[in-house]
């Protein structure tokens, strides 16, 4: 396979490389011996690949792969309507198996230890070949294997924030995978690379690309359709089903009319005529992605409809096929005037699509952000989870590290993630969880589950941090089980990545598990979020976007800082949630400290549950936020020697970067609040 003469960095967690402990060696290899693989197609022409590539790289053996009944096959792979399989299964068994589930086991046939991976469709037996590959590399004892595993949800999405020119929006790890200059990337077999990524976590569907859709993207529907039909081609080998972001004024861009009018008859012809000729070209198309009415991008607004009218226009085309439309919630108004303290930008997507509950078709699914504002490092959960109750809904986050130090600092998501995922929403009571309600056990959901926007690009060894590699595959472990733990991910990550020796995984392992909070600690404070430099998004500059019109304002004068968004005295925001959630955030005492900038507006000399003031809390984690960095490289240069050099290298040029930038952040905040409270820090550090 390709991936033999790459880097281990550009092969991530699929390294395949040899397992160290030569007698586990030489037991898998006698339960590798033979492998009876049934069914063909595209995928399964994928699985018997994936297995040859990782029985050699692993074990050392070329494997002997047969489609033919086999009495000593070791190994069976099939779907469980064949035999033997079929018959080597329980009624229960088969059962408890989801379409896209699969099944490991092993147990006896023909009076021999066999081992089954099987599965109701190929997508489900793609996803247990690489769970049993991942058993091998992380050396488990395969002779009680029993392993039942069903995706929590029918949606686990990556969204492309990439363009045809080859750049990426907000891509931290060089150019596209997918285009250059205009056209599609001659580099076809990293395409497949990454379906193999993905899928191996068992991601299943792809936004090929950006939500801002100029104009070259916008004729991917049209004369540009070759490309995409291309990429599906290299995703479905994996299970992956293509999606594009389209452009809501493709019709007056493309087709010559004068609207896009969603209830315009022309309109709605044009765009049935559109989906038909995609559908042609390409059976399994998945659907649409769309960005309306915010930022700048067009959408139903423009001829007064709202975004029902917009979203069903559109699911109507793509009905017949069953395409999904899916419709981003991220609408709010960008051109606010900072002295305007009635208007909230964190109301806005709750504002704009509570009233259309459900009005939306069944194929359409909403896209929410897992907060109010925009990917900051922290945030409250979105109220329109758990407000939402007729509406097919999938959670949007965002790997690329836009606001978390762009894959220059280490910050590794799982715990932020896991954190809006256990958010109890109290819709139907206690245990109302976002990431309940996203698995569609709370509201009766058609469609429901994950979308994310990717960290990856050309870089050798894709997200630009190799650490920021855990990111993403920290992601589709969480789309495909939520209430699976950061630690458990974690483990597992460091396993395959950098293999099994304990003192190596303690060490990774704390290293990313703690990098969240230092993170925080060392930017925003209390949930406030932003004080970056505009329009990049790098680096410290509290004032930055504070007299811009983006809604996205810290309210810091020498009295105290945070925005009031308490019902009784704020914008209301605080009473969008149930009143479980609605009470604590409305209180100052309740409301949880780290996010009480967010909901509150508050003196710097007000007492927090440590008993520090608020200026001494500011001045603490952020001297704290710049001592955990330098602590994260003295456990990194433990490991000097033990892991690979070019990744050792690799990362420990990233943290020298980080920890420069952690201490301009640091100094650069410590000032301003130094010079706009006048109270000097109690510890008497230097304070620019
Ligand atoms: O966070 C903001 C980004 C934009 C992005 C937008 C969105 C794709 O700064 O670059 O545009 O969110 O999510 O639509």
């Amino acid at each position: 396979m390709s991936v033999r003469s790459h880097s281990k960095a550009y092969e991530c967690w699929l390294t395949y490389a040899p397992l160290e402990d030569v007698n586990l060696v030489k037991q898998y290899q006698e339960k590798f011996k033979i492998v009876l693989i049934k069914g063909d197609g595209p995928v399964m022409e994928s699985v018997r690949e994936e297995l040859k590539a990782g029985l050699k790289g692993i074990l050392g053996i070329e494997a002997v792969i047969t489609t033919d009944n086999n009495q000593d096959a070791t190994v069976l792979v099939m779907k469980t309507d064949q035999e033997p399989v079929k018959s080597l299964l329980t009624d229960d068994e088969i059962r408890k198996l989801a379409g896209e589930g699969f099944l490991l086991k092993t147990t006896v046939y023909e009076d021999k230890e066999v081992i089954i991976v099987t599965a109701k469709s190929e997508r489900g037996i793609f996803y247990g070949t690489f769970r049993l590959l991942k058993q091998l590399r992380m050396g488990k004892d395969l002779s009680h294997l029993y392993h039942l595993s069903n995706p929590s949800s029918p949606m686990r999405m990556i969204n492309q924030w990439d363009n045809l020119d080859g750049s990426i929006e907000r891509g931290y790890a060089g150019n596209s995978i997918f285009y250059k200059n205009n056209e599609l990337t001659e580099n076809l077999e990293r395409i497949k690379d990454y379906a193999r990524l993905l899928a191996s976590v068992g991601l299943n569907s792809v936004v090929i690309n950006n939500v801002n859709v100029h104009q070259e993207e916008t004729r991917l529907i049209t004369d540009r359709l070759d490309m995409v039909k291309t990429i599906a081609d290299i995703f479905r080998k994996y299970g992956i089903v293509t999606f594009l972001s389209i452009n809501f004024a493709s019709p007056v861009e493309l087709g010559g009319l004068d609207t896009a009018d969603p209830l315009n008859e022309d309109v709605k012809k044009w765009w049935k005529d559109i989906v038909a000729n995609i559908y042609a070209e390409i059976p399994d198309f998945g659907g649409f992605l769309v960005k309306a009415d915010s930022e700048h991008r067009p959408g139903p607004f423009t001829y007064n409809r709202d975004h029902a009218d917009g979203a069903n226009m559109l699911a109507e085309a793509l009905e017949p096929y069953g395409g999904i439309l899916i419709w981003r919630a991220f609408v709010y108004n960008c051109l606010q005037d900072w002295r305007d303290t009635k208007t909230d930008r964190a109301r806005a997507a709750y504002d704009t699509f509570m009233p259309l509950d459900g009005r939306f078709k069944d194929n359409v699914i909403i896209q929410i952000k897992n907060g109010p504002m925009d990917f900051q490092v922290r945030e409250p959960v979105s109220p329109l989870f758990g407000g939402l109750k007729k509406t097919n809904q999938i959670l949007e986050l965002q790997i690329t590290q836009e606001y978390t130090g762009q894959q220059k600092h280490l910050c590794y998501l799982i715990p932020q993630w896991k954190e809006v995922l256990e958010f109890d929403t109290y819709a139907k009571g206690k245990g109302s969880t976002v990431s309940k309600i996203i698995s569609g056990s709370v509201f009766p959901q058609k469609y429901y589950g994950f979308a994310a926007v990717s960290n990856i690009g050309n870089d050798e060894n894709w997200t630009g941090h190799t650490l920021a590699q855990a990111n993403l595959y920290g992601y589709g472990r969480l789309a495909w089980d939520p209430e699976l733990s950061a630690e458990e991910i974690t483990d597992e990550w460091v396993r395959l990545t950098f293999g099994n020796d304990p003192e190596i995984i303690k060490t990774i392992s704390r290293i990313l598990l703690k990098s969240w909070e230092t993170y925080e600690k060392y930017t925003s404070p209390l949930g406030i979020g932003w004080m970056v430099n505009p329009n990049h998004h790098y680096g410290p500059n509290v004032d930055g976007y504070e007299y811009s019109p983006w809604g996205t304002y810290h309210r810091a004068d020498h009295h105290g800082i945070g925005v009031d968004r308490t019902v009784k005295f704020g914008t209301g925001y605080a009473g969008l949630y149930y009143p479980e959630n609605a009470e604590k955030y409305e209180s100052l005492e309740k409301c949880p400290e780290e996010l009480l900038l967010f909901f509150h507006r508050v003196p710097y000399t007000y007492r927090l549950k440590s008993g520090k003031t608020l200026i001494q809390h500011i001045y603490d984690t952020h001297f704290e936020g710049v001592e955990e960095v330098e602590e994260m490289i003295r456990d990194w240069q433990r490991l000097k020697g033990k892991i690979d050099e070019e990744a050792y290298l690799h990362v420990m040029e990233r943290f020298n970067i980080q920890l420069e930038h952690a201490k301009e952040w640091r100094d650069v905040i410590n000032s301003y609040f130094y010079r706009k409270s006048g109270i000097p820090d109690e510890l008497n550090r230097k304070i620019y």
